[in-house]
């Protein structure tokens, strides 16, 4: 019955790829408020199509959830209050850069130390991609619907087909934002290969000049673990995108309104 399958659900949360920041702040939400669920990981899109099929029944869900992401226009969520504040609070999105990268690729470097946007931007490609768009050709509308954005983010720089490598995760946010960079990079003259690892490999591969840059850096809170293992190696070059939101997230029908009534 739909009771039993409620009760399933309960001592789940549906989370995403093991080493995301939003995984392990997870793992220290469970022991610190004492919930009896366990974190199951899976991908972002398997999380997505978990939360589409868990709403389009009525089902009971909990998922870890972050803004900017499509899911909040498609559906009506919620966060759930975090009264420890393990999710902290307001956080953003950085660029990273190997060191180095600045005098190897001045132009590079100060393309990505111009590029930011807002949350509704970067949304607008991530749901263009949701609608089945490939990520290229939603990052070419973006740039083409955003000729004086991208020309201040260029400046006068003109690339010689140097090649840039960005490292990025494959989030549905960052596959965004990532798409959107290159396509820049290219248009300045660059040419740009995108290299998608895991959220540890990639403050790594930032840290051993193994990739150029990252723009898939979620902070303060969020990565904080990789942040403070990595940052004497790197450079962090700017902040991306403020207003981001990471935490656990329901959709509306479940009652609930806290981290600390989980367990209720
Ligand atoms: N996220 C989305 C990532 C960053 C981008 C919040 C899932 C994380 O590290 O948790």
């Amino acid at each position: 019955t739909g009771e039993q399958s409620a009760q399933v659900q309960k001592g789940k949360i549906i989370g995403i790829e093991p080493g995301a920041g939003i995984m392990q702040k997870t793992e220290d939400a469970i022991q610190d408020y004492g919930l009896d669920y366990t974190l199951v990981s899976s991908s972002s899109a398997g999380m997505a199509s978990e939360l589409t099929k868990a709403i389009n029944s009525g089902k009971w869900i909990v998922v870890t959830g972050w803004t900017p992401h499509w899911k909040f226009a498609r559906f009506n969520l919620k966060y759930l209050d975090d009264p420890k504040g393990i999710y902290g609070g307001e956080e953003y999105i950085g660029a990273l850069a190997r060191k180095g990268f600045e005098t190897d690729n001045p132009g590079a470097y100060g393309i990505l130390s111009r590029f930011s946007w807002t949350s509704d931007e970067m949304a607008s490609v991530m749901l263009a991609i949701e609608d089945g768009k490939s990520p290229e050709s939603a990052a070419d509308e973006y740039i083409a619907a955003h000729p004086d954005q991208v020309s201040s983010w260029i400046g006068s720089v003109k690339g010689n087909g140097e090649l840039v490598t960005v490292g990025y995760v494959l989030w549905d946010s960052e596959i965004a934002s990532t798409n959107v960079l290159k396509k820049v990079l290219e248009q300045a003259g660059y040419t740009v290969k995108l290299v998608a690892v895991d959220a540890g490999p990639l403050y790594q591969a930032v840290s051993t000049g193994d990739v150029d840059c990252t723009i898939s850096a979620w902070l303060p809170t969020t990565q904080s673990t990789y942040m403070e293992k990595y940052r004497d190696n790197l450079v962090e070059v700017r902040k991306v995108l403020t207003g981001a939101k990471v935490g656990l997230v329901v959709p509306d029908y479940v009652t609930i309104s806290s981290i600390d009534e989980l367990n209720s």
